[in-house]
């Protein structure tokens, strides 16, 4: 099989952000531009052992299984001995991550923007994962961003595509290739995490008690339709939008209260008790009954109370929960939690990257992001399912030892407030934003950073009159612990002597344009009484949040009255 070798000219820009590189459908199809970067990811991994092993998977986002077979070319002429791929390309994030460690493979890509739309006129990404199952860490991005700048030319083998759709193996050039069914080895992980049982009877015997998952038409479709109606025997009601689509339905596949609509519309009009949502590529989640909303800070954080007792994996004779973590926006929730049960706790830049190296470690069990995005060490992602799956099996828990009252989402929240008190939190984002405008929201907290001008600074919000001082401002950096690895400029932290916190940050997955999110969090303890845990975040932060948009001067450096989306 000869290898070809292929010119070409380096293009700009193709950086691995927050979670692989992630560019309009279009940007991609330009000629050389996908070949450059696959084979860019092959440079900064040579030489590869002669037996490498490849998982490739995806949401099965338009343009995917092209991709795949772009991948399977340049692949066998770098010198890939076996390649593992997802059937129609398919495999959700967790069940690639899954697949990876399941079967030693040396590493996997990844075709996902996640929650981004798709289509021809709309996002795709392609990310690389270590054997760990985890994407790759910022050492091995940087060197492929470091070969997409020097790249000259390609290797390619010449063979007949490969059959995505018929399981079984096969050969592509001097390679094995094995399609695998994309949900079997994720419904075997699951089984051996949860009590299957326990939720299967507890649903069983409240048939009041109704379930929703919607998988927003992205990947999770098929993996939930086994679990729901399979292991738990739900009718096929029990789920929606379950078929994947390539452009996923024309929607926008992300788990929140303003873009999975067809679920909150779903569970309002039919007074679903326990709904839940997954984003594109299956990492994400949204817990949200009939009037229970979980913020996923605080979701993370009651998973990680509940999971030594609720969740066999969890329990103690299985080794118990090491520690838990959470990204810095994240609120402090959790960090209460590991507090009290006597464990170990870290917070570390955005993105799931930086939580792979302490799992490897043994450190860390249990860990979330406030982006819907929470998970364990069962694999080196984020798992959606995972996440909908542990509140169901903590329900099914909790009501077993309650015999004389139905317990549903809210009074999960309430005990856990009622313990720990409430971390109100929530998230501004402001989309597609110019880059200068961006810049200088950063540079003005860089100049007060310098000039220390905002210490002891009092503001006072307009409409509630509370008042703010700030404590202390910060640019973070994150030491990794396990390999002594530094991160900076991770965000921009405003504290207040309160308790209460501001965040800054770029995004750094956004495929146009710049994105600022802004993070505000407050802190009430659980001694402050009923009314003040249970209001609606929006009431429980509104004199913060005008604090923070007047002390960052937001609205006149970005030009824009009102957030994108907020969550
Ligand atoms: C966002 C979220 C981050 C998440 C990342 C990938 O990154 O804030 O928490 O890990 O998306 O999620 P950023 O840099 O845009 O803020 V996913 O579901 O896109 O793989
Ligand atoms: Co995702």
């Amino acid at each position: 099989f000869p290898v070809k070798e292929i010119q070409t000219k380096p293009f700009e820009g193709q950086k691995p952000g927050t979670s692989g590189l992630r560019k309009r459908v279009k940007v991609f199809q330009q000629e050389h531009y996908t070949e450059n970067f696959i084979q860019s990811i092959f440079t900064s991994i040579a030489p590869l052992s002669s037996e490498f092993t490849l998982v490739i998977g995806g949401d099965g986002r338009y343009l995917s299984p092209e991709t795949v077979q772009t991948i399977l070319k340049i692949g066998a002429a770098n010198g890939v001995a076996k390649f593992i791929v997802g059937c129609q390309s398919i495999l959700s994030t967790p069940a690639a991550s899954n697949v990876i460690r399941k079967y030693k493979a040396n590493g996997g890509i990844l075709l996902t923007a996640s929650h981004n739309p798709g289509g021809p006129n709309a996002d795709f990404g392609i990310k690389y994962n270590v054997s760990n199952g985890g994407p790759a860490p910022e050492n091995v991005t940087d060197k492929i961003f470091a070969a997409t700048k020097t790249i000259t030319s390609y290797k390619v083998i010449e063979a007949p595509p490969v059959d995505l759709n018929k399981i079984g193996e096969t050969t592509f050039g001097p390679a094995k290739v094995k399609i695998i069914d994309s949900v079997d080895d994720y419904i075997t992980l699951l089984r051996g995490i949860f009590d299957i049982e326990l939720i299967k009877q507890f649903l069983e015997s409240h048939h009041n008690y109704t379930v929703l998952f919607d998988g927003l038409h992205g990947v999770t479709g098929p993996y939930a339709t086994r679990i729901f109606t399979k292991l738990f025997a739900l009718p096929e009601s029990s789920v929606q939008n379950c078929v994947p689509l390539p452009d996923f339905g024309g929607g926008h596949p992300d788990p929140n209260l303003t873009y999975a609509k067809t679920l909150v519309d779903a569970v309002e009009a039919n007074n679903i008790q326990f709904g839940a949502a997954s984003d594109g590529d299956g990492d994400r989640n949204m817990i949200y009954g009939k009037g229970a909303f979980v913020t996923p800070s605080d979701s993370v954080a009651v998973i990680a109370d509940w999971a030594e007792e609720a969740i066999p994996y969890f329990h103690k004779k299985n080794g118990g929960v090491k520690g838990l973590a959470r990204s810095m926006p994240t609120s402090k929730a959790i960090d209460l939690v590991a507090q009290k049960r006597g464990l170990e706790y870290f917070e570390v830049p955005t993105g799931w990257k930086f939580f792979g190296n302490l799992m490897d470690a043994g450190r860390l069990s249990i860990c979330g992001e406030e982006s819907f995005g929470t998970g364990s060490d069962h694999i080196r992602e984020k798992d959606g399912l995972w996440a909908v799956i542990a509140w169901l099996n903590i329900l099914a828990y909790a009501n077993s030892k309650s015999p004389n009252k139905l317990l549903g989402i809210n009074d999960i929240l309430q005990r856990h407030y009622s313990i720990y008190g409430r971390n109100y939190f929530s998230r501004y984002d402001y989309e597609e934003v110019s880059l200068e405008g961006a810049q200088k929201i950063v540079d003005a907290l860089n100049q007060h950073l310098s000039a220390s001008s905002l210490s002891n600074k009092e503001f006072t919000s307009t409409s509630t009159k509370e008042k703010y001082t700030v404590k202390d401002l910060s640019n973070f950096s994150y030491t990794d612990p396990i390999d002594k690895s530094v991160s900076k400029n991770q965000g921009q932290i405003v504290e207040f002597t309160d308790g209460s916190r501001v965040v800054f940050r770029l995004s750094g997955t956004g495929s146009q344009g710049a994105t600022v999110r802004m993070y505000v969090e407050r802190y009430v303890a659980p001694g402050a009484g009923d009314e003040a845990l249970k209001k609606a975040a929006k009431d429980g932060l509104k004199g913060l949040i005008e604090v923070a948009l007047d002390l960052s001067n937001l609205k006149e450096f970005l030009g824009r009255e009102e957030a994108t989306v907020i969550t």
